[in-house]
């Protein structure tokens, strides 16, 4: 039995604005990049790009800041991403994944020289500062990688099985496997897609969500050995020497929040992982993750970072006690608030 895909189709999600396809049909030199610190939706959409556009006739250039923890390594195309050193000036479009400003793009992007450059800007963030010349923001979709599936369609170019492990990729990460509160049937319409063109969906749960080094859960022993609760809250701190001492990456710390979000006494979580800059001073990489009906976006976009309402992060410089007390009433206030507005 043969299924007609070609009958499924994605209702109510905003539609690529048609200036973004003209720009990316008419543009050769193309600069693709995506957030510091990539996650699965980060890296999945930019690899998604690449092959929709290689299956245009472009060869577009990749760039992250960072470099790719193993999770990510199965994807197809990851040996052509390119680092800040890499990066060149002269290129006729620049399109930013997944990205909520500017910033998040780190050193690949120096608006000295690329300001001049158009830039497009793909993203689902609902904190996103539209820092684009042209901006395609829907916060109706679980990931980047949902939008890319509209935008091949758009640019009539078929799903290939290299476009389809990428995407799915973000679609699997951004939903938690398809567990977070906006997974619905728009999302398992466009994994249906991903299949049929030939995603293995159990390989990429395994490559991704179900694998962790022993380090990290080391790591997270030490994060659970201390944790708090209270008013609804779970937290916990994790030491530059307890990460040193486990072996463990700064961007490689996620999961935990997703871990203590799981408790039934909590409706939001954070990790608050300490990490000093190379000029010294001290910063703060906090993560929250809440249950539906409460929106930690807000308190991220506050102390300067972003998300969505479920699942956001931001970096605050300061010690690590005061930070996380701060920032810990923070959440207990939007929590009260939003128990008092029920
Ligand atoms: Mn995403």
């Amino acid at each position: 039995m043969s299924l007609d895909v070609s009958l499924l189709q994605q209702a109510d999600l905003a539609p690529p604005p048609p200036l973004l396809l003209n720009l990316l049909e008419t543009s050769h030199h193309i600069l693709c990049i995506s957030h510091v610190s990539p996650d699965g939706d980060a890296v999945g959409s930019l690899l998604g790009l690449a092959w929709i556009l290689r299956a245009m006739g472009k060869r577009p250039v990749l760039a992250l800041q960072d470099d790719l923890i193993q999770e990510f390594q199965f994807l197809p195309g990851v040996e052509e991403i390119i680092g800040p050193a890499a990066v060149a000036h002269n290129y006729d479009l620049i399109v930013c994944l997944d990205t909520s400003s500017v910033d998040r793009m780190g050193t690949v992007y120096c608006s000295e020289i690329h300001s001049q450059i158009p830039l497009i800007v793909i993203d689902h963030h609902i904190t996103n500062t539209f820092f684009g010349t042209e901006n395609w923001v829907d916060v109706g979709s679980v990931a980047t990688c949902q939008m890319l599936v509209r935008l091949a369609d758009a640019l009539d170019v078929p799903l290939t099985e290299q476009m389809a492990v990428s995407l799915l990729t973000g679609l699997v990460t951004d939903t938690l496997c398809f567990r977070t509160a906006n997974t619905d049937a728009n999302v398992l319409q466009a994994t249906l897609r991903l299949l049929v063109a030939g995603a293995d969906l159990s390989h990429i749960v395994r490559n991704t969500l179900d694998s962790r080094s022993f380090s990290l859960l080391k790591l997270w022993g030490a994060g659970l050995a201390s944790v708090q609760m209270e008013d609804g809250i779970i937290w916990t701190t994790l030491s530059a020497e307890s990460r040193q001492q486990s072996g463990v990456e700064l961007h490689q710390s996620d999961g935990l929040a997703n871990f203590l979000v799981t408790v039934r006494e909590a409706d939001i979580s954070a990790t608050f992982s300490q990490r000093f800059a190379q000029s010294g001073q001290e910063l703060i990489e906090c993560s929250f993750r809440a249950k539906p009906g409460f929106n930690v976006s807000q308190v991220a976009f506050t102390f300067g970072g972003g998300g969505h309402p479920p699942a956001a992060g931001c970096t605050v410089a300061g010690r690590l006690q005061d930070v996380s007390s701060r920032v810990v009433a923070a959440l207990q206030e939007m929590r009260r608030q939003s128990l008092a507005g029920r």
